[in-house]
């Protein structure tokens, strides 16, 4: 047997009460890490294709190379995710919070906005809270390989000086 003096015995005693207490308070972190985890629902293609139409017929104030640019009120936002762009052009108030529900209208691909990450699984919607602050660009970027041109997925939402 290997022998420890007392101050080593202190050490492991204490290095095995500190592991057995974080076995124990796992359950706890598991709660803390669910409850920032990105929420998910299951909708169908149609469906979202029908929410962002109407979005953009509500809130449409110009086109941007053929993309519909909107202004959303604060609140619920839709963005679709696609090979290999986002959509819409968004232009948001200042200090503001937005639900954006983004979903991809084919392959995997990912969201990262404001620090959040989600991952996009056809046929459900990822729910990213987003609070604005000063005007200025926000970016949002595909995080997901999801084939040749996946850079190009590389999008801004303008916060636009408030009326
Ligand atoms: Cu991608």
């Amino acid at each position: 047997m290997c022998e420890h003096s007392p101050g080593e015995r202190k050490l492991l005693l204490g290095v095995g009460a500190l592991l057995a207490l974080l076995f124990l308070a796992q359950p706890a972190w598991r709660g803390l890490a669910r409850a920032t985890e990105i929420q998910t629902y299951a909708i169908a293609a149609a469906e979202f294709e029908a929410k962002l139409a109407a979005q953009t017929a509500r809130y449409k104030v110009g086109d941007e190379e053929g993309v519909p640019v909107v202004r959303p009120p604060p609140g619920d936002v839709y963005v679709a995710a696609g090979r290999w762009r986002f959509l819409p052009v968004l232009e948001l108030q200042p200090h503001q919070s937005y639900r954006f529900h983004v979903a991809s209208e084919d392959s995997l691909h990912g969201v990262v906005i404001g620090g959040k990450e989600a991952l996009l699984v056809p046929g459900r919607a990822a729910i990213m809270p987003v609070t604005t602050a000063e005007p200025g660009k926000v970016s949002m970027v595909c995080s997901e390989y999801c084939g040749l041109e996946h850079n190009k997925m590389r999008h801004w939402v303008t916060v636009i000086a408030a009326p």
